[in-house]
C-alpha cells in the first residue's frame, strides 16, 4: 500500500477548548480539517509515534465512521504499529483511557463532543489522551494547536476502509489494527473496584432503577455490566442504542435535558434509584427517589463512604474537586484529615494529582467524577459506586444524602448558563468584572457582603505550572460564593456560566427549593456583574 503525503494549508481555528477540539460537524466536513488535527497531534508525538501503539474510538455520533476510517489510515502511514479500536468505532472515553493505560500505548484519539448534541447540525470533536490515559495536558494542546497552524502536509495510506464490525487482527500497511470489544476490558476492571455480587443480591432482592444512556455510547456498557453480569432486570437500561443523533436529544445528563428520568424519579412509581450518562460516558446523572443528587453532592458522598467498595478499602489518598465546584467534599475531607485540592475546570488538571499518588477521588460540578483507575471520568463508574454504596449501607439513596446533609450541612448549588451570547459581549462582561474585583470586599448586594474576590489561578503542586484566569470567584460572609466563568466547550459565540452556592447548616433548612434558597446569592450575582446589560438576556437559557 502506498503512502501519500498531501499538500495541504493551516486552519487558524484547531486551538483545543476544555477537552479537546470541539466544533460543528459543518466545519470537520471542511476538505483536510480532520486529516489537519489529526496530523498535527501526530506530528507532535514526534518519533516517539514510530512503532507505539495508538488507542482509537469514538461515542458513534454522526462522522465518527468516516473519522475512525480516516485517522486508521493516517495512524499506519505515520509510523504507528499497533492501532487498538473499539469495534464499530466505538469507545467510551473511560474504557478508552483504560485502554491506553493497561496495554502501555503513546495515548488516543477520542472523537466526541462529550455532551453537545450530534447528527448533520450537531457538534464534533477530537481529543487526544497522552500515555497516562488522561487528556492532553496545557503544554501539549499548546503544541498541536502551534503545529496545526503551520502544517504543510499530511501522510495517508491509500487504502480501502476496514470492516470494523469484524473482532480480531487486520494488516494496515506496515501496521496491524485490533478491532476489539469495546466493554470487555471495562467491565474486568469494574469487577476490581466495586463488589459485583454485592449489587446482584441488591438486584436480586428486588431492588429497582432506570439508566438512561441517552441512546450514546454507555447503552451496550450498561447493557453488559448492569444487565448482564449484575442480573438487573431487562429494561432496566433504557435507550442503549448509540444513535448519530442520540435520538434528537442533547445528551447531556442533567435535569433539563434528561427530564424523562426527573418526572419517573419524581414521581408515585419511581424506582429506587436513577442514573443516566452523556454522549462519550464520563459524565453521570444520579437521581434518588424524588430527590436530584447535584454531582457536588454526589462527589462528597462517593468520598465519604467510597472505603464500602472493595477497590477503596484502604481509604482515598486524598480527593479533589474543580474550582466551581461546590465546597461539599472539602467538609468531607476536612472531617476525615485528606488533602483536598481545588483545580481549574478541566479533567486534564486532575492528572498530575492522580499521577503522583496525592488523589483517589476527584470530581466536577458539570456531572463529572472519577478517581485513580482511569485518568478521565467515568459515567458508569460512579454509578456502580453508588451502587455498591446503597447495598453495603442498606439505606435507600434519598435517605443516604438526607443523613449526609444532616451530618456535614447542605451546600445548595446551582449553575445559570448563559449560552450563545456574542462573544465580545461576554468577554466584556468578565472584562468589566475583573476591574472591579479589588474594590469588591467590604461592599454589600442583595443583603449579603462580599468578604474576597478574585481570578482564580492555579499552581499546579506537582510541576509549578501556573494557569491564570479561570474565573472570578466571589466570596461572601453568609458562606454564600458565586463563580463567573466562560466556557471552554461551547461551539457557537460564549457560554457564560455562573456557578451560585450558600451552605446551610440548619437541618431544618435542608428541604428548601434551591432556587428559593439561592435567591440573595442570584441577586448579588446579577448585582456585580450586570448580566442583563452586557448580554441583553432577562434570564439563563438553562438552569441546572
Ligand atoms: C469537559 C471537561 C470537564 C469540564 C467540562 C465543562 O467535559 O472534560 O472537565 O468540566 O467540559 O467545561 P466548560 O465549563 O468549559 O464548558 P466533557 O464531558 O464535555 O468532556
Amino acid at each position: 500500500m502506498t503512502i501519500r503525503r498531501i499538500a495541504t494549508t493551516p486552519f487558524m481555528d484547531q486551538k483545543p477548548g476544555t477537552s479537546g477540539l470541539r466544533k460543528k460537524v459543518a466545519v470537520f466536513r471542511q476538505p483536510h480539517y480532520v486529516e489537519n488535527f489529526v496530523q498535527a497531534i501526530f506530528d507532535t508525538l514526534g518519533e516517539a509515534r514510530q512503532g507505539a501503539t495508538l488507542v482509537l474510538g469514538g461515542d458513534g455520533r454522526f462522522l465518527n465512521r468516516e473519522v475512525v476510517q480516516t485517522t486508521l489510515r493516517m495512524a499506519a502511514a505515520n509510523g504507528f504499529s499497533r492501532i487498538l479500536v473499539g469495534q464499530g468505532g466505538l469507545l467510551s472515553t473511560p474504557a478508552a483511557s483504560n485502554l491506553i493505560r493497561i496495554n502501555r500505548a503513546i495515548g488516543g484519539v477520542v472523537l466526541s463532543a462529550s455532551h453537545n448534541p450530534g447528527g448533520p447540525d450537531g457538534d464534533f470533536g477530537i481529543k487526544f489522551n497522552a500515555a497516562n490515559g488522561g487528556p492532553a495536558p496545557e503544554d501539549l494542546t499548546g503544541a498541536i494547536h502551534r503545529r496545526a497552524s503551520a502544517i504543510t502536509a499530511y501522510a495517508t495510506l491509500e487504502a480501502p476502509d476496514l470492516d470494523l464490525e469484524r473482532l480480531g487482527e487486520v494488516t494496515l500497511g506496515a501496521a496491524t489494527v485490533v478491532v476489539l470489544d469495546p466493554v470487555a476490558d471495562y467491565a474486568a476492571m469494574m469487577r476490581q473496584l466495586v463488589d459485583f455480587e454485592a449489587i446482584a443480591a441488591l438486584f436480586r432482592g428486588g431492588f429497582r432503577m432506570r439508566f438512561d444512556a441517552m441512546s450514546a455510547v454507555t447503552g451496550p456498557y450498561a447493557k453488559a455490566i448492569l444487565e448482564g453480569a449484575l442480573g438487573a432486570p431487562a429494561g432496566t437500561v433504557v435507550n442503549a442504542t448509540p444513535l448519530p443523533d442520540f435520538g434528537g436529544h442533547h445528551p447531556d445528563p442533567n435535569p433539563v435535558h434528561n427530564a424523562d428520568l426527573m418526572a419517573l424519579m419524581l414521581g408515585a412509581e419511581a424506582p429506587d434509584f436513577g442514573a443516566a450518562s452523556d454522549g462519550d460516558g464520563d459524565r453521570n446523572m444520579i437521581v434518588a427517589p424524588g430527590l436530584f443528587v447535584t454531582p457536588s453532592d454526589s462527589l462528597a458522598i462517593l468520598a465519604a463512604h467510597a472505603h464500602r467498595a472493595p477497590g477503596y478499602a484502604r481509604g482515598l489518598a486524598g480527593v479533589a474537586r474543580s474550582m466551581p465546584t461546590s465546597r461539599a467534599v472539602d467538609r468531607v475531607a476536612a472531617k476525615a484529615g485528606l488533602p483536598c485540592y481545588e483545580t481549574p475546570t478541566g479533567w486534564k488538571f486532575f492528572g498530575n494529582l492522580l499521577d503522583s499518588g496525592r488523589i483517589t477521588l476527584c470530581g466536577e460540578e458539570s456531572a463529572g467524577t472519577g478517581s485513580d483507575h482511569v485518568r478521565e471520568k467515568d459515567g458508569l463508574w460512579a454509578v456502580l459506586l453508588w451502587l455498591n454504596i446503597l447495598a453495603a449501607t442498606g439505606k435507600p439513596a434519598d435517605a443516604l444524602v438526607r443523613a449526609h446533609w444532616a451530618e456535614f450541612g447542605r451546600d445548595q448549588y446551582s449553575r445559570h448558563d448563559y449560552e450563545e451570547v456574542e462573544a465580545e459581549a461576554a468577554q466584556g462582561l468578565m472584562r468589566a468584572l475583573r476591574a472591579k474585583l479589588e474594590g469588591l470586599p467590604g461592599q454589600v448586594f442583595a443583603g449579603l457582603t462580599v468578604s474576597a474576590a478574585d481570578d482564580f489561578a492555579y499552581t499546579d503542586p506537582v510541576d509549578g505550572s501556573v494557569t491564570a484566569q479561570q474565573g472570578v470567584r466571589i466570596l461572601f460572609a453568609e458562606d454564600a460564593r458565586v463563580v463567573f466563568r466562560l466556557s471552554g466547550t461551547g461551539t457557537v459565540g460564549a457560554t457564560l456560566r455562573v456557578y451560585l452556592e450558600r451552605y446551610e447548616a440548619d437541618p431544618a433548612r435542608h428541604g428548601a427549593e434551591t432556587q428559593a434558597a439561592l435567591a440573595p446569592v442570584i441577586a448579588a450575582a446579577d448585582a456585580i456583574a450586570e448580566i442583563a446589560r452586557h448580554t441583553g438576556r432577562a434570564a439563563p437559557s438553562v438552569i441546572t
